[in-house]
């Protein structure tokens, strides 16, 4: 069992430690105490993820960012090099499949704003059960393409639902399982607009004030929790970008890129010059 995956009930524990109080039991009432987490505030949403933890082992990174940001390509490259599962949302299991057709499909119409955000939630929370809790469980990294941030910034700054109901269902769905970091890829639209191509699904169509609500939406969830976002500049070739993402991760997860250890350093013979 994970020791950063905390099953604990800490939405719970006031009343559950009555209880024990009560039945003269109040050594077992836990004494860790939630380390700040990122909807952990008035919203009243908590995350398992972000109670005080010890020996971290496996981590948790997502990338968000709109369309033709990269991000695809930069959680590939991440996932490989961290030897971490690489996964998707919507989409990331057999079921989610079946709900991403139907999602971005363009013969997809009516579809009413909540049911949107429905669709996406039923998907995230197969996705959770049946990928990303059980890869972390058994001490796996899993880097994920779009998880709540996507919700968030889609059908609460995209479509005008309110983020603060759009948390409580996706935490919910996500069985509080949150990301120990969120990167987000930002690309100007008109460097989007540049790289995209082809026909585009029913969120893609969905028009440029839509995408431009998108876009300020996620860099509003980025500046305003810190702690669990970074912002990457997407704008440069998919290597320029990589060896910058590789820098945050650096800086924000340390673990994951350790320094180089003396004698690890290349030489002169080993880059082939003399
Ligand atoms: P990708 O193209 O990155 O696989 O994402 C599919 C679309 O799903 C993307 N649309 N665009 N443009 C964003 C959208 N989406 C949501 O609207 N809400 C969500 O919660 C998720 C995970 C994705």
């Amino acid at each position: 069992m994970r020791s950063d995956v905390v099953r604990s009930d800490a939405g719970s524990a006031g009343s559950f430690g009555s209880w024990l109080r009560a039945v003269g039991a109040e050594h077992l009432i836990p004494t860790w105490t939630p380390a700040a987490s990122p909807s952990g505030g008035a919203d009243g949403v908590r995350s398992d993820r972000h109670l005080a933890c010890s020996d971290a082992v496996a981590r948790f990174i997502v990338f968000e960012g709109g369309e033709a940001s990269g991000k695809s390509t930069q959680a590939s490259r991440l996932a490989a090099r961290l030897g971490a599962v690489h996964t998707r949302e919507p989409g990331g299991t057999a079921i989610g499949a079946g709900l991403r057709s139907l999602l971005l499909d363009a013969r997809t119409t009516g579809l009413a704003d909540r049911a949107e955000a429905l669709l996406m939630a039923a998907d995230r929370a197969q996705h959770v059960a049946e990928v990303v809790r059980p890869a972390l469980d058994q001490g796996d990294h899993v880097v994920c393409d779009r998880y709540i941030g996507s919700t968030l910034a889609y059908q609460g700054h995209g479509r005008g639902l309110p983020v603060v109901d759009l948390k409580r269902i996706s935490a919910w769905a996500a069985d509080d399982l949150w990301p120990d970091l969120i990167v987000l890829l930002d690309v100007p639209p008109e460097v989007a607009a540049a790289r995209s191509g082809g026909p585009r699904d029913r969120m893609e169509a969905a028009g440029d004030d839509f995408h431009d609500r998108v876009a300020r939406g996620y860099r509003a969830l980025a500046s305003t929790d810190p702690l669990h976002w970074v912002t990457v500049d997407g704008t440069g070739s998919a290597d320029e970008v990589e060896a910058a993402v590789w820098r945050a991760i650096a800086a924000r997860l340390p673990e994951l890129a350790p320094a180089p250890r003396i004698g690890d350093e290349p030489t002169a013979a080993d880059d082939g010059s003399s």
